[in-house]
């Protein structure tokens, strides 16, 4: 999908509230003759006569039948979303009368929107870097505290602005060192080298730093993948149910029940967890099961946090010292949990209590001290990260253009320190400048844009 030039003359409209019955329904038109043709059918005050920003009460109708009694709200051009002319009728949230408003204005030839054409008129209009355009699809979509503020943190430009200035710093110097290729045979130096070196040290810096906070800001939007790991019949599921508060896993006293991994959400603390249950670890000959445990063990390695379960019926000091050990050696945060409380014999968690101070006990089965385990997972994951105002990349197509980015400017840096001509250096500066422009959109293509607005949903 992208669009001609035409297609962005048109006036477009689309339902901008979810679909299926509500109280009310917001139906949004844009383009030149949005305030015209609404006009034309709204029985009340004449709308090309009224100030922006400004909402009435009417009705609609088609010829002699009303549709509908509703508010129309009027931005005009440029003060709105999209910089256009853009009506909001707010009818009553009946599908019946959302079909009969959107079909009047089909006849008078307006075009239903296509996926993200809004967000993408604003872009296109100037209203926001692409960035920012991406970032109010995050924000749509963002279903927790900490990914709701990275979204917004970004929509509102934090880390285009920083962007933006080191690339304007470069742009300088790149011209510069441009223009002393005119003069070559005069032996002159517009741009330091010096002050140019420190520049391109400055925005790797910069960039590194955004390179890194993406792990961050993947694990923010995707939640902190955290595996439920241990023996069969530890109690996982079991445990991964009640988190949930829903029968997602099936338990058995059968082990080796589960063999592919179950996983699911939940928010605790404004941070969402990912939640992975697993098939349980031992040495096994049905091959099947075989597999599982060989993907557990990888799950283990690439997991934010791990659960390890104890089944307090059925191990000893011994065991549970050896997996810790072993748990100590794969280098990723986790909580012991000692499990199946109900059951235990007081002497094994007295020796725990005494060995493992960290221990959490708990009762899968009868969800007990559930919170104890929240609190503890919440304290090791560093929450402060999560909640910093600082900049976060999320988006994968940022991170790529930051990688090259770096590459270039690290070619840059080399060039510098061999004195090479005049003519490579300016070639990879302008390559950095590349790659930093795409990030917001300075630098796009057809398929680019495409590719980013068809991702969001129609009405937006
Ligand atoms: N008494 C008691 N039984 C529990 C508790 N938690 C789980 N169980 C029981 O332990 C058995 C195994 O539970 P699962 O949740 O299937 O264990 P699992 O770790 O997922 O096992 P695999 O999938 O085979 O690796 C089931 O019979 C559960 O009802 C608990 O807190 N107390
Ligand atoms: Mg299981």
């Amino acid at each position: 999908m992208s669009f001609s030039l035409a297609e962005r003359e048109d006036t477009i409209i689309a339902l901008a509230t979810p679909q299926g019955v509500g109280a009310i329904a917001v139906i949004r038109l844009s383009g030149n003759k949005a305030i015209q043709v609404v006009n034309e059918v709204f029985y009340g005050k004449n709308l090309e006569q009224q100030d922006s920003h400004t909402i009435h009460f009417g009705t609609i109708r088609d010829g002699e039948k009303v549709i509908d009694e509703v508010l129309v709200s009027l931005f005009i051009a440029p003060k709105s979303f999209t910089k256009e002319n853009v009506v909001e009728i707010s009818t009553h949230g009946s599908s019946y009368i959302i079909n009969q408003v959107i079909r009047l204005f089909l006849k008078k030839g307006v075009r239903p929107a296509k996926p993200g054409e809004f967000t993408q008129r604003a872009f296109l209009n100037g209203q926001f870097d692409l960035a920012q355009a991406e970032a109010v699809a995050d924000l749509i979509h963002a279903d927790s505290e900490a990914s709701h503020s990275a979204a917004l943190n970004q929509m509102r430009g934090g880390f285009s602005s920083e962007i933006q200035e080191l690339r304007t710093q470069l742009i300088h110097f790149a011209s510069m060192i441009e223009l002393e290729l005119d003069f070559t045979e005069e032996d002159v130096e517009f741009a330091s080298r010096d002050d140019l070196r420190a520049l391109v040290e400055r925005l790797l810096r910069v960039v590194e730093e955004l390179i890194l906070s993406f792990d961050l800001g993947n694990v923010i939007k995707n939640g902190v993948p955290t595996v439920i790991a241990g023996k069969p019949n530890a109690g996982k599921s079991t445990l991964l149910n009640a988190l949930l508060n829903e029968e997602k896993a099936i338990v058995s006293d059968i082990a080796g029940t589960t063999r592919d991994f179950i996983e699911d959400e939940i928010n605790i603390g404004g941070v969402i967890f990912r939640f992975i249950d697993t098939a349980g670890l031992r040495e096994t000959t049905d091959t099947i099961e075989a597999i599982g445990v060989s993907r557990t063990q990888e799950k283990m390695k690439t997991a934010s946090l791990i659960l390890y379960l104890f089944d307090l019926g059925d191990t000893d000091l011994i065991e549970i010292n050896r997996d810790i050990n072993k748990l100590e050696n794969l280098g990723v945060p986790f909580v012991k949990v000692a499990n199946k409380v109900d059951k235990a014999n007081s002497q094994l968690i007295n020796e725990l209590k005494e060995k493992h101070s960290d221990i959490i006990f708990i009762s899968a089965g009868h969800k007990e001290n559930l919170e104890g385990l929240k609190v503890k997972i919440l304290e090791l994951v560093n929450l402060d990260k999560f909640k910093t105002g600082n900049t976060v990349v999320t988006n994968v197509r940022h991170y790529d253009s930051l990688t090259r980015t770096r590459e270039s400017l690290l070619d840059v840096l080399s060039g510098l320190d061999n004195e090479v001509t005049n003519d490579f250096l300016a070639m990879d500066i302008r390559r950095s400048l590349h790659y930093l422009g795409e990030i917001t959109g300075e630098i796009t293509t057809d398929d680019l844009l495409a590719n980013i607005f068809s991702k969001f949903c129609i009405g937006k």
